[in-house]
């Protein structure tokens, strides 16, 4: 049907991922509201509906990647315990056959401005098309990668092959045999695009900045049947997921790495290995992102068993060099399958760009220091987001004041329990700064923040607030804590999109929580039961 250019409702939600979805079911079939959600993509899914890469796949297992919701959960089954992204496009198919939120969602509805109208109060917001929404509640559920990252490589533009940006992969599938394939960037998506394309292109090139400390993903097929039979469980795991430092059903054990003798620690270290997944990364030894000489015994294992699999010694270095990169989880792993036997192959290569970096790109291919030129047809950027803060910083958003966030955050990230902002009222935010985000499973971290936006929009109508705004003195006490947390932990000796340090010019600053969901849960908790501590509240 036709959408009215001026939009009246309650709520506005932003993105139509896992947490808006969330949250426009349970603020409108819930509560009652009348909610509408703005959307860029074409259809709900979030990062799944932009993730059409060649071997995107989730790196969570089911059924921790998934809502809670009853509703959803109880007709639904997964063919594996990593999905790939059509099967998650699929299930947010499913999501809508049982929710049925797509008719207060407008799509292809980039926001690019929102502005405080003191009269009525409540938000203006704007989309790039012209359309205009007026709502008391402004609620970002924007994701953290909601700005893409491209090289700043001269030439660029210039180049005659295809060019893609992993999270702006064209729709129709781009057949990468008999070509020559450059792969530029290692995070979790360069690993699954090269993993991937090594199968089938002509010829695959990577070029790695830094290597990924990939772990074993272990997938495995999974059966309706064995689903079914641990749903009578879910409720239960569903519960125990919040009460985890990530939001998985699993933590770190309560001993320190040196507790063990070095034959305990290797066969802990290889049970962690076997069973997969983020194991080794966060159910491990409690100290491991604490303590460096810990850490160390980590990535020491990590390079034994992965420069195993690499036949030649000097890929081995550059893939899984013997000094580590960095410490062991400050940056986050990728879940791979066989990529590194991919390098095995005489038709795979892989480039240390930090010894020999792109200077520029061709009209047939990309040119490194040592001149030479790399000739490819098709270049898959997987370079990444300005991540965490960067897409709410690029949508418009202006105080009270009118002073734009982009402004606000310029020499570094305020907010309130990494979901709110000074200057901002009435307005909400999910999986972004200064929450749980890069150091949680998804939809847990989606689902335990939109709880608490949930009943704190249910406290402002039964209570009549007209608005909440947090103060300047709660947001330098929360990026206090933000700070202080991190700081014990090795994360920030890393030059990670968790620091800020991925893009240049960029504060260098602890972006996430690092304290884990209950802790975390505490903190909001506290807020809510003392009556909006940390807001100023205006009552109707
Ligand atoms: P990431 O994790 O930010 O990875 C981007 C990769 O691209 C990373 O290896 C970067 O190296 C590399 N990069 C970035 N710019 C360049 C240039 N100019 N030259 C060479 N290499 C470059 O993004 P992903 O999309 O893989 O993953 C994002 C998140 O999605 C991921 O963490 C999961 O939570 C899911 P660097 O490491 O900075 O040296």
């Amino acid at each position: 049907g036709s959408v009215p250019q001026e939009i009246e409702t309650d709520i506005l939600i932003v993105g139509a991922g896992f947490g808006g979805v969330y949250l426009l079911h349970r603020l409108r079939d819930e509560l009652g509201f009348n909610v509408k959600c703005f959307e860029a993509g074409k259809d709900l899914g979030g990062i799944w509906h932009w993730n059409c890469y060649p071997g995107a796949r989730v790196d969570s297992p089911i059924p921790v990647y998934e809502y809670s919701l009853e509703k959803v959960w109880k007709n639904w089954s997964w063919s594996c315990k990593y999905p790939g992204w059509q099967e998650l496009r699929r299930y947010f198919d499913h999501v809508e056959q049982q929710l049925q939120v797509k008719k207060d969602v407008v799509f292809e509805s980039a926001v690019v401005s929102s502005e405080w109208d003191e009269k009525r109060p409540g938000w203006t917001v704007k989309t790039e098309d012209g359309k205009t929404a007026r709502c008391r509640y402004l609620i970002l559920a924007t994701g953290f990668a909601a700005k893409r990252n491209f090289p700043d490589w001269p030439g660029l533009d210039t180049f005659e092959g295809a060019i893609h940006h992993s999270s702006f992969w064209p729709e129709e599938d781009v057949d990468v045999a008999g070509k020559k394939v450059a792969v530029i960037g290692t995070g979790s998506t360069g690993i699954q695009i090269a993993q991937e394309c090594a199968k089938r292109a002509k010829e695959l090139t990577v070029f790695q900045r830094t290597p990924n400390l990939c772990l074993p993903m272990q997938q495995a097929s999974l059966t309706s049947k064995e689903q079914e039979d641990r749903k009578d469980d879910y409720e239960q795991f569903f519960r125990d997921r919040k009460s985890t430092f990530a939001g998985f059903p699993f933590d770190n054990i309560q001993k320190n790495t040196l507790d063990d003798s070095s034959e305990e620690r290797e066969k802990f270290f290889e049970q962690l290995w076997e069973e997969g997944g983020f194991k080794l990364w966060l159910a491990t030894y409690k100290d491991m992102l604490y303590e460096k000489e810990a850490n160390r015994h980590h990535y020491d294992f990590w390079a034994k068993k992965t420069r195993a699999r690499i036949t030649d010694p000097a890929t081995a270095d550059i893939l899984a060099p013997l000094e580590p990169p960095h410490a062991f989880g400050t940056k986050r792993p990728s879940l791979e399958q066989d990529f590194y036997e991919q390098f095995n192959k005489p038709n795979v290569h892989v480039i240390d760009v930090n010894k020999n970096p792109v200077v520029g790109v061709r009209p047939r291919g990309l040119v490194t220091a040592d001149g030479k030129l790399h000739e490819v047809d098709l270049i898959a950027l997987a370079t990444g987001f300005d991540s965490v803060t960067g897409g709410m910083m690029n949508m418009g958003l202006k105080d009270i004041d009118g002073k734009p966030l982009a402004e606000k955050w310029a020499m570094g990230t305020w907010s309130y329990l990494g979901t709110t902002c000074n200057g901002f009222p009435n307005m909400f935010f999910l999986y972004g700064a200064q929450g749980p985000t890069a150091f949680s499973n998804g939809p847990t971290c989606v689902e335990v923040q939109g709880d608490w936006i949930v009943d704190s929009i249910r406290k402002m109508r039964d209570e009549s607030i007209q608005s909440i705004e947090a103060t300047r003195e709660a947001e330098e006490d929360w990026r206090r804590k933000i700070t202080e947390l991190s700081d014990k932990t090795l994360f920030p000796s890393a030059n990670s999109w968790y620091m800020g340090a991925n893009i240049p010019g960029k504060p260098r600053e602890q972006l996430c929580y690092a304290g884990g969901l209950p802790l975390y849960q505490k903190e909001l908790k506290e807020s809510l039961d003392e009556g909006f501590k940390g807001f100023v509240v205006v009552n109707a």
